[in-house]
């Protein structure tokens, strides 16, 4: 039974787990300026993809305070319903928190 199970199903299972995988742990960029805080405790979506110059608003939707510090910058607190925005003029790779849950929430915004 396993193995006729195993046979049949072989393909379509490879298939599955490599959809599984682009959509969570290996969070592909998604190109937009728009990051919100949904609940609980995320930035959605995690690592997001924008031209030099551009800036990115990060809007506040959970039920909590939470902030935005991109590395070596400045701390940003959000509070409920509000929203922050940030320039990026130069390109690179950029990886911020919210400092109240940094374990938790963490991004990334790759300036092309
Ligand atoms: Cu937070």
């Amino acid at each position: 039974m396993r193995a006729l199970a195993g046979a049949a199903a072989g393909p379509l299972a490879l298939l599955l787990v490599a959809a599984g995988c682009g959509e969570s742990a290996n969070a592909e960029p998604v190109a937009t300026t728009e990051v919100a805080m949904v609940k609980s405790y995320r930035f959605d979506p995690t690592t997001i993809e924008i031209e030099a110059g551009q800036s990115v608003t990060w809007t506040n939707e959970d039920n909590f305070t939470h902030t935005v510090q991109v590395d070596g910058e400045e701390d940003h607190k959000v509070d409920r319903g509000e929203s922050v925005s940030i320039a990026f003029k130069t390109s690179g790779t950029y990886h911020y928190v919210c400092t109240l849950h940094s374990k938790d929430m963490e991004g990334e915004v790759i300036v092309r």
